[in-house]
């Protein structure tokens, strides 16, 4: 195993994503000293903003059992790998945890509710948010939600990676819903089960956005100024 260990240190460190992406699960396999090599990553790269691989290296260290690794989790990154910065007092760590785990669904969930926290006591209680509401949330707060489904889902899912797609399709609904996987010919996936919960997704699948009172909310969602000024 020392050997196995070495022979995958390196392109670790300085491969591409794509090597890297394949190196992390079978470090994962190789016990105690594949953590180790995992733990020694993310503190090297902690310095720079967390991006998928991060991701990938996290959720293994999360989700095992070694203790090394709960300890290392508990002292290093306590809330993840992302910064939770919120303006509005929101703490995101359910988000972040769900995520974490890769439970979707849940996150999804959880993504609505902290949407409706954002603009305060009257859209938690309807549930649902009204588009002028939308444009006036918190860019921060925007980021750290869109940070955390980024990071956790190997880049694929987020508002921002919906908005590259909306644009890149010239802002028309009807070619975007399929290309998101929202919408086969004339019938729109029905929630939560005709959606796919894993990244088996078409990119830009979630999070979710309901279009039952029409495309405004989300429209403003997408044009938010928190997607063209730079990360605060
Ligand atoms: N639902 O169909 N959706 C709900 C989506 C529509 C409907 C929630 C997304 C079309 C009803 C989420 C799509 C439609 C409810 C989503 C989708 C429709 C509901 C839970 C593809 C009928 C019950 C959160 C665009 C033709 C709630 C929430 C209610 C719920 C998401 C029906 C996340 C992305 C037009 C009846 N749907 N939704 O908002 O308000 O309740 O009655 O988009």
């Amino acid at each position: 195993p020392a050997n196995d260990i070495d022979s995958l240190r390196r392109p670790l460190i300085a491969g591409s994503e794509k090597v890297q992406q394949q190196i992390i699960p079978q470090l994962a396999e190789l016990g105690n000293e594949g953590l180790d090599v995992l733990m020694e990553f993310l503190l090297k790269r902690r310095e720079n903003p967390a991006n998928w691989i991060d991701g990938k290296a996290y959720q293994v260290l999360y989700n095992s059992d070694a203790p090394q690794a709960k300890e290392f989790l508990r002292s290093s990154f306590p809330e993840g790998i992302v910064p939770l910065k919120s303006e509005c007092g929101i703490n995101y760590n359910s988000l972040q945890q769900l995520l974490a785990v890769q439970d979707f669904q849940a996150a999804d969930r959880v993504t609505i509710e902290k949407m409706c926290e954002l603009s305060g006591p009257t859209a938690v209680q309807r549930k649902w948010l009204y588009f002028t509401e939308v444009e006036n949330t918190s860019a921060v707060d925007l980021q750290t939600i869109n940070n955390l489904w980024l990071v956790h889902s190997e880049g694929k899912f987020g508002f921002s990676v919906q908005r590259e797609i909306w644009l890149s399709l010239g802002k028309n609904w009807e070619n975007f819903w399929p290309k998101i996987g929202w919408k086969a010919g004339n019938t729109w996936t029905r929630y939560p089960n005709e959606f796919t919960w894993d990244l088996s997704a078409p990119r830009g699948h979630l999070p979710l956005s309901n279009q039952l009172r029409g495309v405004r909310v989300f429209a403003s969602l997408l044009s938010h100024p928190a997607w063209s000024k730079n990360p605060e």
